[in-house]
């Protein structure tokens, strides 16, 4: 997959997708992933990329003819341009699977208060937001959702933590998880867990997930055929 950001403040990526298995992705060649600033897509002296609202009011907005000219250089036919906006659509785990099969992302990160609506109209196919607060700026939005997407790309995650096995308890809160020792400080993990018995391990971590989502989420349950 091709992943290209548009972005202010481009050193803001480097090291969240310079570590782990998103850096994997890339060195592996699963994940071309490329940073520019919208400056550089400037034709005036001062390399000006935003301006005052018409109309008044407070705060700045991106101008168009950087973004125009930007996305003419870095899309094509099979991309997918995604503004990172409190107004948004809200992200979510469906939307991540949705993103992974596409062959080509391209994000705009908005700093101020956001794009000129000429801008936004035109270029954007997708307007997403990473849930009801807000932030700086789009790039931590970015980069969650690139995070999230990455590790569905076929060969990212290994068998061990496989994203397949998330199926199983698809939409579910994870149940939960021991590892040694079987007894720390008099507090024991489960006998089923210690048993051998797949069968009833599996029923086990159905159930208590279940429980969990109940307990903590019961708007899991309620959405769990729509949000996936
Ligand atoms: N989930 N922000 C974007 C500027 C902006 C405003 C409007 C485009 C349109 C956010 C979020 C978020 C703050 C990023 C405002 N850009 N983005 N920025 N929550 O709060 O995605």
């Amino acid at each position: 997959m091709k992943i290209d950001v548009l972005t202010l403040f481009p050193g803001m990526f480097a090291g969240p997708l310079d570590e782990s298995i998103v850096q994997r992705a890339r060195s592996s060649g699963v994940l071309d992933l490329r940073v520019h600033n919208l400056r550089d897509y400037t034709e005036d002296r001062h390399k000006t990329v935003d301006d005052r609202p018409f109309g008044g009011g407070p705060g700045m907005l991106l101008k168009p003819e950087p973004l125009f000219k930007a996305v003419q250089a870095l899309a094509g036919q099979g991309t997918r341009v995604i503004l990172l906006s409190p107004a948004g659509r809200l992200f979510s785990q469906g939307i991540a699977r949705e993103l992974a099969r596409e062959e080509h992302l391209l994000f705009i990160c908005g700093s101020y208060e956001g794009v000129d609506e000429r801008a936004r109209a035109s270029l954007v196919h997708d307007e997403l937001s990473i849930g009801d607060y807000v932030l700086t700026n789009g790039n931590l939005p970015a980069m969650v959702i690139i995070d999230a997407v990455t590790r569905l790309l076929p060969g990212v995650l290994g068998d061990e933590s496989s994203s397949a096995d998330e199926s199983f308890s698809d939409g579910l809160l994870e149940y939960p998880h021991y590892t040694r020792p079987a007894d720390f400080q008099g507090m024991k993990v489960p006998e089923v867990l210690l048993s051998g018995h797949h069968e009833a391990i599996a029923k086990w971590r159905l159930e208590q997930a279940k429980r969990r989502t109940a307990e903590r989420r019961p708007d899991l349950l309620e959405n769990k055929n729509q949000a996936g």
